[in-house]
């Protein structure tokens, strides 16, 4: 069968389409080339025409680049939806995300959009608890959750890891988690400190009278990290964290279909070494559809202000992608989420208090702000930096400057001198 063409700029893809929009770069070919290749090789075909084509597959299965935007090399390709397999992330990332960032015919590619149909979109959990789940859990209504990170990273012991926490904790933060490359070492084995961090929740708990959160990170291989959500269920703990980029979708699949009441807050480290190349790789917002879609309650979307990379613009339309029904943006057509509930967005990297209200000017209210750096490294302290995390959002909350704020709350002041926010 002679090679097929994928072509055709007056397709328009149908509700049975999986589209998925790529920047495509052509090493020393057409554009038109370029997408016909990719179109090829992310769906039946490969290099060259094949005896083994046949009219049957080509009609039913061959997807159709329906768009090419010569300014911006933005390609819009239309997948016929039986090309993908229910509930199985792994293949359809295989297919649009796979082979086709390594051909020679391209430069540089760039995954930036995937929009799903709705029979895939239901083939996958999404949240169970998503946003309203844990305002509900919390009973904290309305502002921003304010969390922060135990920092050394790793190094502390069970003991001193729980100890910081509980610093925290009665600071003000509502929320503390553990680093993402701290998960069960040497000095501080995961049993020990979950076992001795939910303690000290509980105890600060009774102090504070506020419901308080604790995040242990549970990233490991997949039926160790079944045995790690049990021992935080075993203790009382309502959160497990995963770093879903190393863990890897299967392993991220597994931890929501088994189920185990316990909220996900996901963590992306390593996303920039897809998501930081304009025009290579996959998109954050790729990404972030994909987390919501398999089912993370809390995910980390960059802070615009902070010291990770990522313009306001771009954190704005993640967070619109994760935390809306319907979502339509400039480039594509509208993302329909049917009963995939919303996604809590996480605001995290490089944040002190002189950043709060820059932070939800740009993101509103309906975030979590996590602090490392920007708590434990105030001149009194842990609970002094959780507390001056706390005055700096109460202000905001109020519509009053941090600065005047600060005059009648010293923990904010202190904060503010230290990072020169205020003189
Ligand atoms: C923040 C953090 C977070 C990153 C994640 C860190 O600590 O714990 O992992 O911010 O970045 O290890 O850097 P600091 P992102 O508050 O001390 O910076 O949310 O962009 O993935
Ligand atoms: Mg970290």
């Amino acid at each position: 069968m002679e090679q097929l063409n994928y072509i055709d700029l007056r397709y328009r893809p149908t509700k049975k389409d999986l589209i998925a929009a790529f920047y495509i770069t052509p090493n020393g070919i057409t554009i038109e080339k370029a997408a016909e290749n990719v179109a090829a090789e992310s769906s039946i075909d490969t290099w060259t025409e094949i005896g083994t084509m046949n009219k049957e597959i080509a009609t039913k299965l061959k997807p159709h680049v329906f768009s090419i935007d010569r300014q911006t090399n933005l390609v819009k390709i239309a997948y016929p939806e039986e090309l993908f397999e229910p509930g199985n992330m792994p293949q359809i990332l295989s297919s649009i995300a796979g082979n086709i960032f390594g051909m020679k015919i391209v430069s540089q590619l760039k995954l930036e959009d995937i929009i799903f149909t709705k029979s895939l979109i239901k083939s996958f959990r999404g949240p169970k608890f998503g946003i309203e789940g844990i305002r509900k859990l919390t009973g904290v209504r309305k502002r921003p959750l304010v969390g922060t990170i135990v920092k050394p990273k790793v190094g502390l012991s069970p003991k001193e890891h729980a100890q910081v926490a509980y610093n925290a904790w009665v600071g003000g933060c509502d929320v503390v988690k553990d680093d993402e490359n701290l998960s069960s070492l040497s000095f501080n084995r995961f049993d020990d400190r979950i076992r001795e961090t939910l303690a000290l929740k509980e105890k600060a708990e009774k102090e504070t009278g506020e419901v308080k959160i604790y995040m242990p990170n549970i990233s490991a291989e997949t039926f160790e990290m079944i045995r790690r959500a049990n021992i935080i269920k075993q203790y009382h703990g309502t959160y497990m964290m995963i770093d879903i980029l190393t863990v890897g979708w299967s392993g991220l699949q597994t931890m929501r279909e088994i189920d185990t009441g316990l909220i996900i807050h996901a963590h992306r480290a390593g996303h920039a070494a897809l998501t930081r190349t304009p025009m290579h790789g996959i998109s954050m917002l790729t990404l972030a559809k994909i987390a919501r879609l398999i089912g993370v309650d809390q995910l980390h979307i960059g802070t615009a202000v902070g010291k990770m990379e990522g313009s306001a613009a771009e954190l704005r339309e993640v967070e619109e992608e994760i935390d809306s029904k319907v979502h339509s943006h400039g480039k594509f057509l509208r993302q329909d989420w049917y009963d995939i509930k919303p996604v809590f967005p996480v605001s995290s990297g490089g944040l002190h208090p002189g950043h709060v209200s820059a932070l939800m000017k740009i993101m509103g209210k309906d975030i979590v702000i996590q602090m490392g750096g920007g708590i434990h490294g105030h001149p009194q302290g842990t609970t002094a930096g959780a507390k001056a995390a706390r005055q700096a959002i109460d202000a905001t909350m109020k519509g009053i400057k941090l600065e005047k704020y600060a005059l009648s709350h010293q923990e904010l002041a202190e904060a503010l001198r230290k990072w020169e926010v205020m003189k």
